[in-house]
């Protein structure tokens, strides 16, 4: 069934919106990897400053990119599998309010009014219409679940006794981490950081919010990687010419993401004070666990892979992985998803110290973060933005992909550029380099007291790296410019837009993972368990409330206004 023509409409806007926001994204990366390397001393560049284009890199790649293409990427699986109409007037109404509220934070960026990172911690404080824009991007991101429930029941009605599609189940999933994560920030937003930015509170808890900005951060990993998965054990086994090994470790994994999701940020706060040590190890024992369902899909992909290239007349312990369609034009979508897999091995490898308390001491707010999350987030949740958009935007549109091989060399040549970017934050963290940090104006500058040559090769590690990854990013536009401005392919024109979809090689039907109830009252009482006594310390210490700051002065905001 091909999907509704308004619903194919707000899907491409849904892509092409967020995608020219990333231009200025992505700049701001290349432009980060030349602060960071000293080939920029200054303050600013073209009237943005440092820590405005920080924000830009960050809001628009992290935030922004990543919900445009949930969002997109859940009306396109639900509508396809359940085979039903979506709600228009839901789906326009959470387009128009996530498109609101993406524009008024960007302005606000892009206007120097919010020089707040993605994480916007206090006492940085951005002017309220920047706070005010992510609550309606968040709300606007609610609605579409709200819209499938009744689909769904609706379609489990009719097909009684039959197993979910994965595709939705993943769908779920992603859009049930997103409710129980969003939550506690909304709260952030609106009773800490909104009436403070509007003068009406003169301070605001700082512990509080990062606490309840982390229940919401870590969480946000997992619905950026979500929609991955549902390419990867959707779509990768039918794009290597095979099926899925196993589709029960797709639901196990879906399901358990739901149960370990939330419950896990103050692996972000092992640093920080006012948290008991005993909160901080259980939930670094927890993040341990939410380890699991990676593990299984590495297992599980890595064998659908196999299945498919000994299909393909793969032999041997390794000799099949040659078996494996990597550099088929045709196939240009393969690499994307393949890539973003092998980069995650190494991003995930790298969680794993972060994860280790004591390790983590070492690490913690130095280039070595920012390694691991362009091995994560920037790997294969990325490719699978980059890939997936392509594939629904020439898709829906009926356009060929001009020119397939073109598009296949992106992914590889992402994978270069991350591998030897993160390779160079890396040892650059190791050796003490710190994370948001201009330092070509002090410890990339040789004309500083504070000079640290020793950094110099991680730093320009970083550069070249980061300089191959907006090459990339450059080759992907001259792609994507190409494809929307060719003509419809008239042969695509005849049969109806259709995500390919794997099927399983392994059925089984287990009860444990047929129905989402348990799993999200099992996370609930998981996130009571593990919030409890961190929110209650925080709250009964009554910590002192801080006034506003801006990142290039040491001054409160309010003194700042006085004195002007
Ligand atoms: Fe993380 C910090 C721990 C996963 C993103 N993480 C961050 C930050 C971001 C981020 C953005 O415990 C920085 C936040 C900030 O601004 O401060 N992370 C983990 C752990 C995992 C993990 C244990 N992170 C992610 C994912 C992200 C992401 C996923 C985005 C999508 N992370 C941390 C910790 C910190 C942290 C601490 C705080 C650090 C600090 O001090 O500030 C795990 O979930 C990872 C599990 C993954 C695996 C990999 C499985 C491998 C697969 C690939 C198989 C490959 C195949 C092909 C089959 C175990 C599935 C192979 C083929 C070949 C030929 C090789």
């Amino acid at each position: 069934m091909e999907l509704q023509k308004n619903l194919q409409r707000i899907i491409l806007a849904e892509l092409l919106v967020p995608l020219t926001l990333f231009i200025f994204g992505a700049y701001h990366g290349v432009l980060q990897v030349m602060y960071q390397s000293g080939v920029i001393r200054a303050t600013s560049v073209a009237g943005i400053d440092y820590y405005q284009g920080l924000t830009a890199h960050g809001v628009i790649n992290a935030l922004v990119l990543t919900t445009f293409f949930a969002v997109a990427l859940g009306y396109a699986v639900v509508s396809q599998e359940l085979k039903s109409h979506v709600s228009i007037a839901g789906a326009t109404l959470s387009l128009a309010l996530m498109l609101l509220g993406a524009v008024m934070a960007a302005v606000m960026i892009f206007l120097g009014k919010a020089s707040v990172l993605y994480t916007f911690y206090p006492p940085l404080m951005a002017h309220p219409l920047f706070y005010a824009g992510l609550v309606l991007f968040i709300v606007g991101s609610w609605v579409p679940m709200f819209t499938w429930i009744p689909v769904y029941l609706r379609w489990r009605k009719e097909h009684r006794g039959q197993k979910t599609p994965l595709g939705v189940v993943g769908i779920f999933a992603t859009f049930i981490v997103w409710q129980m994560a969003t939550l506690p920030v909304a709260f952030e937003v609106l009773v800490q950081l909104l009436p403070w930015s509007l003068g009406w509170t003169t301070g605001v808890n700082v512990m509080l919010s990062r606490t309840l900005f982390w229940f919401f951060g870590h969480p946000l990993v997992y619905f950026w990687l979500l929609p991955t998965y549902v390419l990867y054990y959707t779509m990768l086994p039918k794009l290597a010419g095979g099926k899925l090994f196993s589709d029960f470790a797709g639901r196990f994994t879906f399901m358990s993401l739901i149960l370990l999701s939330c419950p896990l940020g103050l692996h972000h706060q092992f640093a920080d004070p006012g948290i008991s040590t005993t909160s901080k190890g259980i939930q670094g024992v927890l993040t341990m666990l939410v380890v699991i369902p990676s593990l299984l899909t590495a297992f599980t992909l890595a064998a659908s892979l196999e299945l498919a290239a000994r299909q393909r007349g793969g032999k041997g312990l390794f000799g099949w992985w040659k078996k494996l369609p990597y550099f088929n034009p045709e196939n240009w979508l393969f690499p994307y998803l393949f890539c973003g897999l092998v980069i995650f091995l190494f991003g995930g490898i790298t969680g794993i110290v972060n994860a280790s308390y004591s390790m983590n001491n070492v690490v913690h707010n130095t280039a070595w973060v920012p390694a691991h999350f362009h091995l994560t987030v920037g790997g294969p949740v990325f490719l699978g933005i980059l890939g997936g958009s392509l594939f629904l935007i020439t898709g829906l549109l009926k356009k060929p992909v001009v020119s397939g091989t073109m598009a296949l060399i992106v992914p590889y040549m992402w994978t270069v550029g991350t591998f030897v970017f993160s390779s160079g934050f890396f040892l650059g963290g190791l050796r003490g380099e710190p994370r948001r940090t201009n330092l070509g104006l002090t410890y990339m500058n040789p004309a500083s007291p504070s000079y640290r040559p020793d950094w110099w090769m991680a730093t320009h590690m970083g550069l070249v790296g980061g300089c191959i990854m907006g090459l990339a990013v450059l080759l992907y536009f001259i792609v994507l410019i190409r494809s929307l401005t060719a003509a419809p392919d008239a042969a695509r024109a005849q049969v109806p837009f259709l995500l390919p979809m794997s099927e399983p090689y392994h059925d089984e039907d287990i009860f444990a993972v047929r129905n989402f109830t348990p799993w999200v009252v099992a996370a609930v009482l998981l996130c009571v368990a593990a919030y409890y006594a961190p929110f209650r310390n925080i709250v009964k210490n009554g910590i002192t409330t801080a006034p506003g700051f801006r990142p290039d002065s040491p001054a409160p905001i309010d003194t700042v206004h006085r004195k002007a």
